[in-house]
Parts: structure tokens; C-alpha cells; sequence
């Protein structure tokens, strides 16, 4: 028997994947969660029937939600993932040696539990070998609201803005997470499909404006997520993803990165006009 799993984009369109079995299906306090055996990208996870990471593109997301920004940064301590259950956003910040310490902030403790349990490479660093990495079972809002003034980075590694996640793409969310930063901190959180999520892209980066002096958008190519063409929204206090980009740096680092390299760093903030558009002051 053929089995399929679909994830819609729209009313009449979506991705669609040769399934081998069902590893895993359950329902936490927040969200469905299932993990499925895939032949063409091994092991997938899916919250409330959305791709969140497959084994064979996990890398792409994972490089290009952690490096531009610790690579922008001039020496990264302290960083922040909020949501990223899975681990693989941990797993990339522990590659720099400066980091001393990451928390991971997720509000459902399930999708933690079956990360450690069925994608071992990716939870790597949040299976309580590593003391430099702080678990948190909690609500990303009500655990900044009493970090203030703690972090270099925060990272903002949501699922779509709908179910649990829709609070952080919100204003509110975004003062909050700008008196959570030091002086100097960055933030950067996945921010869609340019193709498909102009609407939501709009109102996020407009948001974002209210509250960081530098907001930008970066692209990646993501196969599993909604048209391939997936972003992230860089705001900043004070460091710009470019000009104070130490090339150098990101070319000399000491770990190999399957995606981002020191080049692709300075590529992927030049966006298509359709892209550009969407984010216009
Ligand atoms: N974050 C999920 C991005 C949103 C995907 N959206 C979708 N498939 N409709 C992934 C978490 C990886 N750490």
C-alpha cells in the first residue's frame, strides 16, 4: 500500500511525501505532534500537520537561523532560542566557542521528549550531556519578561503564526524581546515564505521596526517548507548583518557548516524585488 502525507500551503496546493511508516503520533497540551518515516527525506516532524524539520534539509534552516547572527555579533556569550524544541538551533550555537552559556526556552515539553527519542543528531546538545546548554519548559513571553537585559543573541525558532506560536510575531512580544537583549543585542526569527506569506511578512516586519533601530531580511533555500523560499528577520540595536560583518571571521570559523559560508552570509540579505516589496517601510 502507497501512503502519502500531505501539508497544504493553500486551498489548492501543497507538498506531498512518499511515507514509510508512522513513528510516532500524539496530542501534548498545545499541539498535535507527529513523526513520520519518509523515503525521501528520512525522519520528518510535523506540529499540527506542519513540516517542521525533516532529517535531509534540517541543516539549511539550523545554519541560517544561528550563524549570520553569531557571526555578526563580535563575541556572542549568551544566546536565547525561544520555541526550537527539537534542538538543532542549540546544536549549531554550541559550534562557537565563545558561547558560555544557551537556553532553550519551548513551551511544549513533548516535542523536546521525542527529539531526544527519535532524532538523536538533531537534539545532539539538549540531551543533558552539555552544561552549557539551560532547558526551560515554559512560555517564551513569560520567561523574558523576567530575563531583561541578559542576552547578546535571541533566536526565535516559531512555527507559523497560528496555534501556540502567534504571540511572537507580535509587537508586545517584540519590546519584550528588545529589553531581554544587552545594549548591543541581536535578534533573528524565522519569518516565513516571501511567495506565499506577504501578509504576515508585512505586518512582522513593521512590527519589528517599531521597536529595533536595524531590521532586515535574509533568505534560504528550504525544500520542505511552503515554496522553497524561506526567510528570516534580522533586527538589531546596534550591529548591521553586513557592515559590521567580519568576513574574515566567518571564512577562518573551525567548524565545517554544510550551508552557510562567509559569502552566502552577504548573499542572502539581497532579496528578489517581490521579497523586498513585501517588507517596504
Ligand atoms: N520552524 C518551522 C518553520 C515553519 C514551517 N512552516 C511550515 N511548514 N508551514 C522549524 C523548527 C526547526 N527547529
Amino acid at each position: 500500500m502507497d501512503l502519502w502525507y500531505t501539508e497544504k500551503h493553500s486551498d489548492n496546493v501543497g507538498i506531498t511525501m512518499k511515507v514509510s511508516k508512522s513513528l510516532f503520533s500524539g496530542k501534548s497540551d498545545f499541539q498535535q505532534l507527529d513523526i513520520v518515516e519518509t523515503l525521501e527525506y528520512g525522519k520528518m516532524m510535523l506540529l499540527d500537520g506542519l513540516v517542521m524539520v525533516t532529517e535531509r534539509d534540517e541543516f539549511i534552516y539550523h545554519d541560517m537561523i544561528v550563524h549570520p547572527a553569531l557571526f555578526t555579533h563580535p563575541c556572542p556569550k549568551k544566546v536565547l532560542v525561544i520555541g526550537g524544541g527539537d534542538g538543532g538551533s542549540i546544536r549549531e550555537i554550541m559550534k562557537h566557542s565563545s558561547v558560555e552559556q544557551a537556553v532553550l526556552c519551548e513551551i511544549d515539553g513533548l516535542v523536546i521528549e521525542k527529539s531526544i527519542e527519535f532524532f538523536p543528531t538533531i537534539a545532539s546538545e539538549i540531551d543533558g550531556s552539555n552544561p552549557r546548554v539551560k532547558l526551560h519548559v515554559d512560555d517564551g513571553l513569560a520567561y523574558i519578561r523576567e530575563h531583561q537585559d541578559e542576552f547578546d543573541i535571541i533566536l526565535v525558532d516559531s512555527t507559523d503564526p497560528i496555534g501556540p506560536a502567534i504571540g511572537l510575531f507580535e509587537q508586545d512580544f517584540y519590546n519584550l524581546v528588545a529589553g531581554a537583549l544587552k545594549e548591543d543585542g541581536i535578534m533573528v526569527a524565522q519569518s516565513e515564505s516571501p511567495f506565499y506569506h506577504a501578509k504576515i511578512q508585512q505586518a512582522m516586519f513593521a512590527n519589528l521596526r517599531a521597536v529595533f533601530p536595524i531590521v532586515e531580511m535574509y533568505q534560504a533555500f528550504i525544500p520542505t517548507y511552503p515554496s522553497g523560499f524561506w526567510s528570516f528577520a534580522f533586527a538589531s540595536k546596534r550591529y548591521h548583518p553586513l557592515h559590521d560583518f567580519d568576513k574574515d571571521r566567518a571564512k577562518n570559523r573551525v567548524f565545517y557548516t554544510k550551508y552557510y559560508n562567509e559569502d552566502l552570509h552577504i548573499g542572502a540579505f539581497m532579496l528578489p524585488t517581490f521579497a523586498r516589496e513585501n517588507i517596504k517601510p
